[in-house]
C-alpha cells in the first residue's frame, strides 16, 4: 500500500487532520494491562462517589434504563494507532452526572480489575463521554471493555477506562495506573501529551 499517499485516511472528511505522530489502523487492537475480569451483569454496579462521600449506584438493570445515545468518533491510543469513525451506543457521562452534587474538578475512574484513571470532570461533561455499552451494532465484546467502557475520545484511549464500575470525585487531581507510571495526567493527542513533560 506503499502509493496511498500519506495524506488519505479514507474518512468522510479528508480535512480532519490526525493527531501528530498518530497513524491509521483498521482492526481494533486490544490493550489490557491484566487479564479481561469476569463482570456478572447481576453483580454489575455504576457508581460515582462524591468529594462528600455520596454515592449514586446503578444496577446494570437501572444503567440500561437510561437514554443512550449513538455517535461515531474517531479514537487515539498512546501507543500511535488511530482508529476513525467508530460507531458506539451508551449513557452519556451528563446523563449519569445530572443528579450530583459536586463541586470537584477532578475524577478517578475505576474499573472491574483494578485498573484507574484520571481526568478532569470537565472532560466528563458536555456531551464528551459516554459509558459505552454497544460497538459496532453488537454488545461490547469482553476484551473490549464489555459490558460497558468508558469513553471519552478527545483524550488518549487509555482514559477510556474499560469494565468500568464508576468513578470518585475530588478536589485535587490523582494519578490513575498509567499516570502513576509516567503517563500524562491529562493525555491531549492533539497537543501529544503522552508522558509526563509532554
Ligand atoms: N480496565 C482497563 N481499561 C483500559 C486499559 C486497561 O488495561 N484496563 N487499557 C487502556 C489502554 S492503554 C487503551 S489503548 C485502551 C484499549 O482499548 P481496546 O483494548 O478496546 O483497544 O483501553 C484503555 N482502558
Ligand atoms: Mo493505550
Amino acid at each position: 500500500m506503499a502509493i496511498v499517499s500519506r495524506g488519505f485516511r479514507g474518512r468522510r472528511d479528508q480535512s480532519v487532520p490526525l493527531p501528530p505522530g498518530q497513524y491509521v489502523v483498521k482492526d481494533f487492537p486490544v490493550l489490557s494491562a491484566g487479564p479481561t475480569p469476569r463482570v456478572q451483569l447481576d453483580r454489575w454496579t455504576f457508581t460515582i462517589t462524591t468529594e462528600a462521600g455520596a454515592e449514586h449506584a446503578w444496577t446494570w438493570e437501572q444503567f440500561r434504563a437510561l437514554p443512550t445515545e449513538r455517535f461515531t468518533v474517531d479514537i487515539h491510543c498512546v501507543t500511535k494507532w488511530s482508529k476513525l469513525d467508530t460507531s458506539w451506543e451508551g449513557v452519556s457521562l451528563d446523563t449519569l452526572l445530572a443528579g450530583v452534587d459536586t463541586s470537584a474538578s477532578f475524577a478517578l475512574v475505576a474499573s472491574y480489575g483494578g485498573y484507574t484513571t484520571n481526568l478532569p470532570l470537565a472532560d466528563l461533561r458536555g456531551g464528551t463521554a459516554w459509558v459505552a455499552h454497544r460497538f459496532e451494532g453488537a454488545d461490547l465484546e469482553p476484551k473490549h471493555g464489555g459490558p460497558a467502557r468508558l469513553l471519552v475520545p478527545h483524550l488518549y484511549l487509555w482514559k477510556s477506562a474499560k469494565w468500568v464500575r464508576g468513578f470518585s470525585l475530588h478536589a485535587e487531581d490523582q494519578a490513575g495506573f498509567w499516570e502513576t507510571l509516567g503517563y500524562h495526567m491529562y493525555g491531549d493527542p492533539w497537543r501529544e501529551q503522552r508522558y509526563w513533560g509532554d
